[in-house]
């Protein structure tokens, strides 16, 4: 990751969180990618610009359901400080507005799976709104739902909890404004998603409040990192549904026996090839351009 003379405000697995100055931040998407929540030691080339394209698309696409906290993603934009690491920090970095974040993980789901599953599973219900009988993994859920949950320490996972223990956390009114947020925003995104062949399964946003106290969208948006994008034309209810971006590693890395314990296997160069192909083809069949288009002009 590039060593940037910034104060490194929070590392999160694949990406980096900078001082920029009193009111803003930089965000840095790394090419690490993380499977069964181990981060391989193989990177895949432009995977953090990928990302950092997709999220600034979708903040435009959303600007008219919620701000959003991007100031630019041009390098030319940033700070005297930054330009001599402009190599570094070009396609996979943005300069955001330093917002008061809101300590929830807002999801919506559209689809059951993952922690998702498994609490329907043990209760009938996720975050306390009951779902009917029946439904498996991959099955599409009667109506998309909030899902809020609470961050956990590092190397923990999330933990779901219910809209009022949100209430009782940050006030009914700021809980129910969440909700609507994260609703629409996941209603854009699988309509969106939806037209171009991929199925947005669920997703997670970070929401805070900027300077003038506006909520404000933050981190990352609709991306493979923070979302679960299937492919429409595989999906199946009842047995796990193929990842859009991480299926060639993942069946590469149950093909070798590996048993999920870091730091994981060496990726070979057709599976990281084949891997960085789906990474772009998400941003080119969800934003309709080209991912060298973008990164030209980042
Ligand atoms: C903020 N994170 C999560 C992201 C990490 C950690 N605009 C903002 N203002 C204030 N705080 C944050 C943001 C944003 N985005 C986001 N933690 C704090 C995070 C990326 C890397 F290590």
């Amino acid at each position: 990751m590039p060593d940037l003379p910034l104060p490194l405000v929070a590392r999160g697995k694949v990406r980096e969180l900078y001082a920029v100055d009193d009111d803003h931040l930089l965000l840095v998407a790394s090419d690490r990618l993380s499977a069964y929540d181990v981060v391989l030691p193989t990177a895949i080339p432009d995977k953090g610009a990928v990302l950092t394209g997709l999220s600034v698309w979708w903040f435009d696409q959303l600007a008219d359901v919620v701000p959003h906290h991007l100031v630019s993603a041009r390098v030319a934009d940033y700070p005297q400080v930054l330009q001599s690491h402009a190599a570094a920090l070009r396609g996979r970095s943005m300069l955001v507005r330093r917002l008061a974040m809101v300590p929830v993980e807002c999801v919506a789901r559209g689809y059951l799976t993952g922690s998702g599953l498994a609490d329907y599973r043990a209760t009938g219900s996720i975050c306390d709104v009951p779902l009917p009988d029946g439904l498996e993994d991959g099955s599409r859920l009667p109506e998309p739902v909030f899902t809020p949950a609470t961050k956990a320490v590092v190397g923990e996972h999330d933990e779901n909890v219910s809209f009022g223990a949100v209430a009782d956390a940050v006030g009914r009114e700021l809980a129910d404004e969440l909700r609507r947020v994260t609703l629409e925003v996941y209603a854009r995104g699988a309509q969106l998603a939806g037209e171009r062949g991929i199925l947005l399964a669920d997703t997670k946003l970070e929401l805070g409040h900027d300077a003038d106290g506006v909520l404000t969208l933050g981190d990352e948006v609709l991306t493979p990192d923070s979302s679960r994008f299937w492919p429409a034309n595989g999906w199946q209810p009842g047995r796990a549904q193929p990842s859009f971006d991480k299926q060639y590693v993942r069946d590469w890395l149950s093909s070798t026996g590996w048993d999920r314990t870091a730091p994981g296997p060496e990726l070979p160069d057709e599976v990281v090839d084949r891997t960085r192909a789906k990474y772009v083809e998400a941003y080119e069949r969800l934003t309709g351009s080209s991912f060298e288009d973008y990164l030209r002009g980042a």
